[in-house]
């Protein structure tokens, strides 16, 4: 097999220090070039939403000593406003408009992404890496017409580069209820299969039927299964030993995480932790509930900001923490009431979970993607702020960088090498341009950044709904953040040249140089 150069150099390195009688962790720490690798991914978390971005209601500082030691992005996006789209984005590098159905994906989705993609684990896996997810998924598993609940679930993580998955199926709101461990639900007692479906099978009590004996309440929607006192999307039955607990999701996600790091600790080892808060329905640890003033949304954050700090223990007490890159960001910006009625609207107070920017989870609003985005890699990444614009999308070919590969020419097609801003080296220059997804599409250039909305209105009863002046909208979003003076009118040439840039990038099926 061909071997680049500085790939050869590290063998000779490793076969030199191993004459020198260094044990494999020594040797691992010795290479400085290839780090561990974590994606911290948190679900709904705003730009606004932990204290080292402005937050005052609340404390994050896990969050917050990640920022300090690190570098934090403030024009750090992900690629779309929903969790589905960024995800398959994050893991392929391409824009998830240029594939039907990765949409919100439903609770029996089958893989969207399918074995033989390249994807950021299996650079990481190609370039010797042990690869790991950890809780949400949420890209369907398994082959049409929908996934055997009860026998493999095949293809998956396993199939497209993760040598480990241990997940949450698709959202804590949507059935089934139980964990997914490698090709199988974990614990699943053959005697009660599990079923998992769109209409009631069995007359079972559903959140509308027996809404007075729910937990939480809903608002809209999620009123079908009842299961834990909380009505879901979708039914399902069977399976009762497998089920969890929301109240033990985060702790699960620590355990199965730092078991598996403890066991590839001798590296390289890269772990996508896939957090499912602060999504609906939030309800937290007994132990973090009430710690916040603003309700399970606030003291779900407070739980992500623990889980961070778990990672960080855990890299600290295994010395992997001058060797191991670490990118914390989100799925998608906030929302408040995503249907349950769980305290976020009513106990907000003067909390801005979006920091200045206008719109939220499902826009295409500077709020729907532009979320915490920070990098650390202590000895390496300079502590300081950056404002490069960099995208979850662009980690799959920094990481083909990181580990000297050139990708072929039809994979990632819309992630950009942009490490050199990820690590904060004083020429980097981050993307010239970025495309954002939600209800439409729009296109950032430098810091100009054009909107393209659906021409269908958005209706009242929409999460996050807009009153927008027009279909198209331009902004200056340096100077007006909050995207509130629409220039389109003042700069139709501008306008018109971003509107014919942002349907080349569609057309041309990629973007990436
Ligand atoms: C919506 C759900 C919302 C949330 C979202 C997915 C309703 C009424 N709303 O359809 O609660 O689950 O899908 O969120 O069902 S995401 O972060 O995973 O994209
Ligand atoms: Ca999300």
């Amino acid at each position: 097999m061909f071997m680049s150069a500085p790939a050869v150099r590290w063998r000779l390195l490793l076969f030199a220090l191993f004459l020198m009688g260094l044990s494999p962790n020594s040797l691992w720490a010795a290479d400085a070039g290839r780090p561990n690798v974590i994606v911290i991914m948190a679900d709904d978390l705003g730009y606004g939403d932990v204290s080292c971005y402005g937050a005052t209601a609340l404390k994050t500082p896990n969050i917050d000593r990640l920022s300090k030691e690190g570098l934090r992005f403030t024009n750090g996006y992900c690629s779309a406003s929903t969790c589905t789209p960024t995800r398959f984005s994050f893991l392929t590098g391409k824009y998830a408009f240029r594939q039907q159905g990765t949409g919100i994906a439903p609770p029996n989705a089958t893989a969207l992404i399918q074995p033989g993609t390249v994807t950021i684990a299996s650079i990481l896996k190609n370039a010797g890496y042990k690869t790991a997810v950890v809780g949400k998924w949420h890209l369907g598993l398994g082959a049409k017409p929908q996934p055997d609940w009860n026998g493999e679930l095949k293809p998956g993580p396993l199939e497209i580069g993760f040598d480990y998955c241990f997940l949450l199926p698709t959202t804590n709101d949507r059935v089934p209820s139980v964990y997914v461990e490698n090709h199988r639900v974990r614990n699943l007692d053959p005697a009660d299969p599990l079923w998992v479906g769109r209409k009631n099978p069995d007359g079972q009590p559903t959140g509308v039927t027996h809404r007075s004996s729910l937990k939480m309440d809903w608002s809209h929607g999620h009123n079908h299964t009842i299961h834990n006192g909380i009505g879901r999307i979708g039914y399902f039955t069977g399976g009762h030993k497998a089920r969890w607990r929301d109240e033990d999701l985060a702790d699960e996600w620590v355990k199965q995480s730092v078991k598996w790091i403890e066991a590839n600790k001798d590296g390289p080892f890269f772990l996508f932790f896939s957090s499912h808060d602060i999504h609906v329905p939030r309800m937290p640890h007994e132990r973090f509930q009430g710690k916040t003033k603003l309700g399970f949304r606030g003291d779900a954050i407070v739980q992500l900001d623990w889980c961070v700090g778990q990672l960080l223990e855990t890299l600290d007490r295994l010395n992997l923490t001058d060797n191991t890159l670490i990118v914390f960001c989100s799925d998608n910006g906030p929302v408040l009431d995503d249907g349950y009625q769980d305290g976020a609207v009513t106990q907000l107070g003067d909390h801005t979970p979006a920091g200045p920017f206008r719109g939220g989870k499902y826009t295409i609003y500077e709020g729907g993607t532009r979320t915490p985005f920070i990098t650390r890699w202590p000895g390496r990444i300079k502590p300081g702020v950056s404002d490069k614009l960099v995208s979850t999308i662009d980690l799959a070919a920094c990481m083909a960088a990181l580990t000297d590969q050139t990708l072929a020419r039809d994979a990632c097609p819309d992630s950009f090498n942009v490490l050199p801003a990820l690590l904060g080296d004083a020429q980097a220059t981050g993307r010239d341009h970025f495309v954002e997804q939600g209800r439409g599409l729009a296109i950032r250039v430098g810091d100009w950044k054009l909107l393209q909305h659906p021409t269908k209105k958005p209706n009242r009863k929409q999460v996050n709904a807009e009153n927008r002046q027009s279909d198209i909208e331009l902004f200056n979003v340096v100077d007006d953040p909050a995207e509130k003076k629409n220039l389109a009118s003042e700069h139709p040439q501008r306008a018109h040249a971003m509107q014919a840039r942002l349907k080349a990038i569609q057309e041309a099926g990629r973007s990436r140089p």
